[in-house]
């Protein structure tokens, strides 16, 4: 196995972009539990997300959901990031609030409500001009609850029309990533339920189109690292949405159900060339702090990522193949256990050292006394979105 100083120049430019909405209070819909110190405006969610860069040195970009993330004045809200040594990134798009989008947005049968929702996609991509985004995040709630409610077939049509339009009026160096989710809200049939639809809807639309992967919108049992390397072979995979689950959309801390399968999923990223200076994937996390402190939620999170690409650049790969070609089952299954089981840890915390940041940036966050003065300094947060 490659050692970890061979490894080590790999992890340099890791950037991990963080979801706004990881800052807010979130919950089920059973409760929403506050946080003291969460942030009341995008300004305060975005100096939250500077304390996880600055003492992970691995998060130097915020993704906005709009409109949970609404401002006057985009070209400020950019200034005010770059002052704290981050840029905007993702910007998410969201047509499953309003009253109107009760049957569908982009797929509604009625025109002017596809209208709104392509309206609603334009808005979008003029922040991203003021905000330097270049990503266009669509993820639609749009699906019916029972057979028989709406013509599925009629539906994707209107969706391939609607997304054309959206596709359209994309900046030269832009692109529009699809999310897909099997379920939820609708329970009966979803219009972009798997990565097949995102990727023949994307690929209808061009090269600016692909597909945005969410660890934890697939049903129990789905092999994700074979979702991933069949996109890069295709080239069609635009950008990741990390968290884990143990049941559904969980949206948990990527790596705590089930690292084995983060270890897997970036092993299949870096050996389909997704990762690394040439690569166009956005590693993005898209989570929720329902009990736990959301900064060091954050701080675990990009750590975890962090740990798992480390263990998947140690994977010996010619002697890999090497075994997969001689038909070593137990050799090959051997080889890329070796690199799983690896704790990279104390290499990480060294390397952090190395480059003046804290060995360990959850006790170093713990001490920096930041969680007490929010907690004192801002009263009244508010929930990231849902429902609000
Ligand atoms: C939908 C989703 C999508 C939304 C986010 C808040 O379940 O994953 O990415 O934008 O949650
Ligand atoms: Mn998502
Ligand atoms: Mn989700």
């Amino acid at each position: 196995m490659p050692a970890f100083d061979s490894i080590a120049s790999q992890l340099e430019n890791q950037a991990i972009e963080l979801p706004s909405w990881a800052f807010g209070n979130s919950g089920t819909r059973f409760k929403v539990f506050s946080t003291p110190g969460t942030p009341r405006t995008i300004q305060e969610k975005i100096s939250d997300a500077a304390q996880v860069n600055e003492f992970t040195g691995l998060a130097p970009k915020v993704a906005l959901h709009i409109p949970w993330d609404k401002v006057d004045d985009y070209a400020a809200l950019r200034r005010f990031a770059g002052d704290l040594g981050l840029a905007l990134g993702t910007v998410n798009s969201n047509t499953f609030q309003d009253d109107a989008y009760k049957f569908g947005s982009l797929t509604h049968t009625d025109a002017a409500v596809r209208q709104k929702a392509i309206d609603h996609h334009f808005e979008c991509i003029e922040i991203m001009h003021q905000t330097g985004s270049t990503d266009l995040k669509i993820w639609l709630a749009d699906g019916t609850n029972y057979p028989g409610q709406g013509d599925i077939r009629g539906r994707q049509d209107r969706l391939a029309e609607s997304l054309t339009t959206i596709y359209a009026r994309l900046g030269d160096d832009h692109r529009l990533v699809l999310e897909y989710k099997f379920f939820e809200p609708a329970f009966y049939h979803t219009d972009v339920p798997d990565w097949g639809t995102s990727y023949a809807q994307v690929t209808a639309l061009g090269e600016k189109a692909s597909v945005c992967l969410d660890t934890g919108h697939h049903a129990p049992g789905t092999n994700i690292e074979f979702i991933v390397a069949q996109l890069l072979r295709l080239g069609k995979l635009g950008s990741f949405d990390f968290n884990s689950r143990f049941y559904a959309d969980d949206d948990l801390i990527v790596g705590a159900a089930d690292p084995f399968q983060l270890f897997r999923i970036l092993y299949e990223v870096v050996r389909g060339g997704g990762y690394g200076p040439d690569s166009t994937v956005a590693f993005m996390l898209d989570q929720c702090h329902n009990v736990e402190d959301k900064i060091p939620g954050q701080i675990r999170s990009v750590l975890n990522v962090q740990e798992m690409t480390a263990r998947a650049l140690l994977v010996d790969a010619p002697a890999l193949l090497a075994a997969q070609n001689a038909g070593d089952v137990l050799g090959a299954n051997g080889i890329l256990m070796d690199a799983f089981y690896t704790d990279v840890r104390p290499h990480l915390a060294a390397w952090r050292e190395s480059r003046g940041l804290a060995g360990d940036p959850m006790a170093a966050y713990a001490a920096s006394g930041y969680q007490a003065r929010i907690a004192t300094e801002r009263v009244g947060g508010h929930q990231a979105g849902w429902g609000a």
